[in-house]
């Protein structure tokens, strides 16, 4: 089905400490993903980066255990400002990261234009942390706990309304680190998660077959949140935070073209490519690939 394309590129980077994850929207650019999206027949618009300020100095916790919060909330408002307003215009969103912490900004202007809005959350990691719970400070490790209105308010609060998900409209798949307190808030929260345990033992097949189900139930609309470091680091080595054992490059493109097959997906982000720890473009090229799956790519 032809869509409308908007891209913003959030070149954030403040969220952890791994500096060069700001590139990772010019990386995707540079891996031809307007061209790609065009090959198949979409439009697509290029609303250019959103601008992220720079802090006095790098890495510095608050009080509150959070690491260059002014900045990172700054950016946060701007890119729900940004979304919002291509929701509006009948467009379908596409954010390049920038690390997992732009998934703030994207929720807070996403879950605005819907009712009850669905999440996958593809990641090696369950981002449910907060400042107490945090081993980092990082808060790209926090951002699914911020939208589900739980953390520092000043992040819970961005585009002035929480929380903006419904733990039982989420679906994480790819887990294999969760910290203990991640593990708590699934627990006690009932998140559907699918972990590397459950992927291998069902097959990809089945578990994006249940996920789908589970984001569809009662939602009008699914926001496809996926961090590279979901596939294994033998296919997406340019991320900050690699973890072993992560889905392979077909598992990942199976996942996205059962996605495009249901065409379920109302807004997506792809986040956490880091040119500085890639190999040639590897990891923005994978992304690149899955984000033709995932708008209707075939192989045949
Ligand atoms: N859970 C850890 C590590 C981490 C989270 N997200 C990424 N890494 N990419 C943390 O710092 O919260
Ligand atoms: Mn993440
Ligand atoms: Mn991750």
């Amino acid at each position: 089905m032809k869509k409308k394309i908007s891209i913003i590129g959030v070149p954030m980077d403040l969220g952890q400490t791994r500096r060069g994850v700001d590139m990772g929207p010019s990386a995707m650019r540079y891996a031809g993903v307007i061209d790609r999206l065009q090959q198949l027949n979409h439009i697509v618009v290029d609303r250019g980066d959103i601008e992220i300020g720079r802090p006095p100095k790098y890495d510095i916790k608050n009080d509150d255990n959070l690491k260059d919060l002014e900045e990172v909330v700054k950016a946060n408002q701007s890119l729900a400002e940004s979304v919002a307003d291509v929701i509006d215009e009948g467009d379908f969103p596409l954010v390049l990261g920038g690390d997992h912490s732009i998934a703030i900004g994207t929720l807070a202007g996403v879950a605005k234009k819907y009712e009850n809005l669905g999440v996958i959350w593809y990641d090696a990691h369950g981002d449910l942390n907060t400042g107490e719970t945090s081993p980092s400070g990082n808060i790209h490790g926090m951002p699914l706990a911020v939208s589900l209105g739980i953390g520092h308010p000043t992040l819970t609060e961005i585009g002035g309304y929480a929380p903006k998900i419904k733990p039982e409209n989420i679906v994480i798949i790819g887990a294999r680190s969760l910290d203990d307190g991640e593990k708590d808030l699934i627990h006690e929260k009932g998140i559907k998660v699918y972990t590397m345990h459950e992927i291998d033992r069902m097959g990809m097949t089945l578990v994006m077959e249940e996920a789908i189900k589970h984001v569809t139930r009662n939602t009008d609309g699914v926001h496809l949140s996926l961090d590279l470091d979901a596939l294994d680091p033998q296919h997406a080595p340019g991320v900050g935070t690699p973890v072993v054992g992560g889905t392979t490059y077909r598992e990942a493109h199976l996942a996205m073209e059962m996605l495009a097959e249901r065409n379920i997906i109302s807004s997506a982000e792809f986040v956490e490519v880091n040119p500085i720890l890639d190999v040639k473009n590897q990891t923005a090229e994978a992304a690149v690939g899955l984000i033709g799956s995932l708008f209707g790519e075939k192989l045949l």
